[in-house]
């Protein structure tokens, strides 16, 4: 019985740490913009990509060494990636390459 609830009580303030640190921003795309275009976080932060458009789709591609580009995702639909390491990452639009944004991370 004493083992089981320390063994709840450490389960419980792991989580509650977790939840402390995890920080979600979120980039909003309307009208073929990321909005902001020019975001500061922090590392270990989040950023989730919501398409508020009405039809249609976008990709975040990471055009710095190792670019990355994310699966296409339709109005409604989002896309997220945790950012670990401080640094400037630019970024566009797979399909609209005129969609520009960068993602500042700091220490
Ligand atoms: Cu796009």
């Amino acid at each position: 019985m004493g083992r089981n609830s320390s063994i709840a009580v450490l389960w419980g303030l792991t989580f509650f740490a977790g939840q402390a640190l995890a920080q979600t921003m979120e980039v909003g795309i309307k009208d073929y913009k990321f909005e902001p275009a020019e975001l500061k976080i922090k590392a270990g932060t989040t950023v989730k990509w919501v398409n508020n458009e009405k039809r249609t789709t976008h990709s975040v591609l990471f055009t710095g060494p190792g670019g990355f580009e994310s699966e296409r995702f339709f109005p409604g639909e989002s896309w997220q990636r945790a950012f670990d390491k401080p640094g400037v990452y630019p970024y566009t639009c797979g399909p609209h390459p005129e969609m520009k944004a960068t993602i500042i991370v700091t220490e």
